[in-house]
């Protein structure tokens, strides 16, 4: 037998991007590990990719590309060559690209993170097409807009700095289901003293292991971030120095943090004046005293309609208090901004015939139910869906359902296995797993560059997006050199190597190694330096001013809240968030069935006293509804849940839950405050149970 040792990286959306070590027995992935030697990943991985091989070799795999023979939604496929589906492909876009390019939308998100498998082969060839092109805003676009204007890039606390923090705010995030390595460092920094504070409106795994808890309204986190601006200012726990030297508009900032009493501010978030009042002391006065302090915001604050602006509230505090100074002070949203990512050489845009117009993949609902008109452009005629689940994880799911049940839609679905996506394509194409291919990777936890080397053979007659895209560029006559490109070609043009960040990136090198760290400063603004218009931490935002929106930190209330609602709120009282189960990666990993296990089926976390006005007991099902669709879960009755909210862990495939129905079926498509973002957690919602 010849065993070997594949480096790998994992390819989820996930801020770990971890190395891995592949064990291969003749052929065969026996076991994927965590690489001891590298300094995040420190040999741990989450239980869902430890059982990788049970998902790559699961015997539902799709090997072979397949051809619709039931009704779209149904599921019916018949096996098909490669001849047979590329050839249907190319007879049905070739007409629709010479007569309206943009009737053809890509949809594609982030089932792999990496550079090669991801938008490289794929935007070029949609490019060269003139299809529409996809503003991808499911996930982050909102906070990242939002902090961009405040900080200038995502670039912020580097993760291997968070162990010496003596305070970490951890600011809608839940690092035990969705940044294990984060948490690693949180908890070594709380055994060496440090005070861990949750800010979530859910008692989260979480926040159940900090010291203290401030459970808020969901999308109220703008005003606290302007309570705590008030107190600091008010009580003098600022960075004199650090204000006058390296902020914009503090003056301003301080006129608008004036309105934000701690009253007014615990009103507005539900929580106690004393709350409010202590959170802002302990930050100001250890980062007075000189200790580092540290805030992990996430991406739970982003998903409401203020999401935007809460992040950058949240993203002016460290400023404030002069935290920035300490490598183990400041914030981190995403370390994205970090790497100098080629995407320029990796997708093409020069391609492009003209500027296409942009579809919004939050809306993939309505707009695939949209004729054509002067303003939209012409109908969607074919979409090709790869790396995506958009039946499952796009809002108003009723409506995403509608729009790709059209006859008249040619959906192709690239895809391990058969999704509820998959289950409305006319063709099927079968993709390989990140064991079967290699990609490049940058991260948006840690500073690493990494790389996947292919540790086995594609499975059956799976093939690489890239090598699909490339078949597809023949066939279409796309001649440019630039689609015959190797994925080894590909990556190495990953990274640009003229930026000291990255000077010393070598492919060959890097496939040997597996990782290779950016060259950053530990303390990226300890002296300024922000990569803003003034190269100063902008309280005051000339950019916002002229993009229509508030220069200064301001509070926009959810769109659906009993507060700003309230007729809307008389009928669906409570307010609902579906964030990530543990053992799902959004609704990657429900059909391994031993991770499906662990989270047993749908369940809704409710307050004792909201089951107990509506009569619902532990363990019954219950139906969720509001105008824009029901499902049902099973009632979890439980004070994790403060009085007035419901939790439904997600993303569920819809095909496995009892209804065929998920949490998407309630959530709607208005967009945030800015980046053009989902409001998942900006959802009201009654709750019955399911037997009245
Ligand atoms: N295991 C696992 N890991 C994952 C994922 C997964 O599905 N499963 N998904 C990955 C992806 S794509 C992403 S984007 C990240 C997301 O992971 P996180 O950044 O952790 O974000 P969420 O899970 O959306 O929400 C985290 C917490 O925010 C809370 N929250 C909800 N609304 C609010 C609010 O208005 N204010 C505040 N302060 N908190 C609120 C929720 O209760 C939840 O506990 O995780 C990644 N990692
Ligand atoms: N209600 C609710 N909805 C949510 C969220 C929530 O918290 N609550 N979270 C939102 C967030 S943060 C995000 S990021 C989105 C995520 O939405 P998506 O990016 O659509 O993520 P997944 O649902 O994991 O689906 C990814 C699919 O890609 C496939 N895939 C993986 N690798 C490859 C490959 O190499 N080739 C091909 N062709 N396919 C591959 C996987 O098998 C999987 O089915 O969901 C959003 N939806
Ligand atoms: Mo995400």
């Amino acid at each position: 037998m010849t065993t070997t040792y594949v480096r790998a990286t994992c390819p989820h959306d996930c801020p770990d991007t971890c190395a891995l070590l592949v064990t291969v027995e003749d052929g065969v992935a026996t076991e994927v590990k965590g690489d001891p030697d590298h300094p995040t990943t420190a040999g741990v991985l989450c239980t869902k990719v430890s059982r990788y091989t049970e998902r790559t070799y699961h015997a539902e795999r799709l090997l072979y590309p397949l051809r619709r023979i039931g009704a779209k939604g149904e599921g019916k496929f018949e096996r098909i060559s490669w001849d047979e589906a590329l050839a249907t492909i190319v007879a049905r876009l070739k007409p629709i690209a010479a007569r309206a390019p943009e009737a053809i939308l890509p949809y594609s998100y982030c089932g792999t993170m990496g550079l090669v498998q991801g938008e490289s082969m794929s935007a070029r060839f949609f490019h060269r097409l003139g299809a529409s092109l996809l503003d991808r805003t499911i996930c982050a676009t909102a906070g990242f807009t939002g902090y961009k204007y405040t900080i200038g890039a995502t670039i912020g606390t580097d993760l291997e700095q968070f162990q010496n923090a003596k305070l970490i705010l951890i600011w809608g995030g839940n690092p035990i289901a969705s940044n294990l390595h984060f948490w690693t460092r949180a908890q070594e920094a709380k055994r060496n003293g440090a005070i861990l504070i949750a800010i979530d409106p859910y008692r989260s795994l979480t926040a159940e292991k900090c010291q203290q808890h401030i459970a808020l309204l969901p999308g109220t986190d703008a005003a606290l971030a302007l309570g705590m601006m008030h107190v600091l200012i008010a009580e003098d726990l600022l960075d004199h120095d650090y204000i006058a030297n390296y902020t914009l508009g503090f003056e301003q900032l301080k006129a608008r943090a004036a309105e934000w009493t701690p009253q007014r501010t615990a009103d507005t978030c539900g929580i106690g004046v004393d709350e409010v009042l202590n959170l802002a002391r302990l930050y100001g006065q250890m980062a007075k005293a000189g200790e580092p302090v540290a805030i992990r915001s996430n991406y739970g604050v982003q998903r409401v309609r203020g999401g935007g602006m809460s992040v950058r509230n949240i993203a002016c505090l460290p400023a404030l208090v002069g935290a920035w100074r300490h490598a183990a002070g400041g914030i981190q949203l995403s370390s994205s901004g970090s790497f100098p990512t080629d995407k320029a050489a990796l997708q093409r845009p020069d391609l492009m015939p003209n500027q296409p117009r942009t579809i919004n993949m939050t809306t993939i609902g309505d707009d695939l139910l949209r004729p054509a008109s002067p303003e939209f452009g012409p109908q969607v005629e074919a979409v090709i869906v790869y790396n995506a689940n958009p039946l499952a994880i796009a809002p108003d799911s009723s409506k995403v359902a509608a729009g790709f049940a059209r006859e008249d839609l040619f959906t192709v679905v690239l895809e391990h296995f058969q999704t509820d996506s998959v289950d409305y394509a006319d063709i099927v194409l079968p993709a390989t797993t990140q064991l079967e291919h290699i990609d490049a990777h940058n991260a948006y936890g840690h500073l690493y560059m990494m790389a996947n080397n292919a540790a086995i053979a594609p499975m059956g007659e799976a093939k690489a997006n890239t090598e699909i895209f490339r078949l597809l560029a023949a066939r279409m006559g796309m001649d440019d050199p630039c689609f015959k490109e190797s994925d080894d070609e590909l990556a190495a043009q990953a990274f640009r190597k003229d930026d000291t960040r990255a000077i010393h990136f070598d492919w060959d090198a890097l496939k040997q190694k597996g990782w290779q760290k950016l060259n950053m400063p530990d303390a990226p603004f300890a002296c300024g330096g922000f990569p803003t218009a003034s190269g100063k931490c902008e309280f005051y935002s000339a950019q916002m001013a002229a993009d229509g929106l508030d220069p200064l930190p301001g509070y926009t209330a959810p769109y659906e809240s009993p507060a700003s609602n309230p007729e809307l709120a008389a009928k669906y009282p409570l307010a609902m968030i579906s964030p990530p189960q543990r053992n799902f990666l959004n609704s990657t990993f429900v059909n391994v069935k031993s991770l499906r296990a662990a989270e047993g089926e749908p369940q809704l976390d409710i307050h004792p006293d909201d089951a107990a006005a509506r009569g619902i007991k532990h363990g019954e099902m219950v139906r969720i509804f509001n105008d824009r669709g029901t499902f049902v879960a099973k009632a979890r009755v439980t004070a994790k849940a403060r009085p007035g909210l419901v939790v439904g862990l997600s993303v569920w495939w819809k095909k496995l839950a009892s209804d065929g129905k998920n949490a998407n079926e309630v959530t709607s498509q208005r967009l945030t405050d800015m980046g053009r973002a989902p409001t998942f957690y900006d959802t009201l919602v009654q709750v019955e149970s399911a037997s009245a």
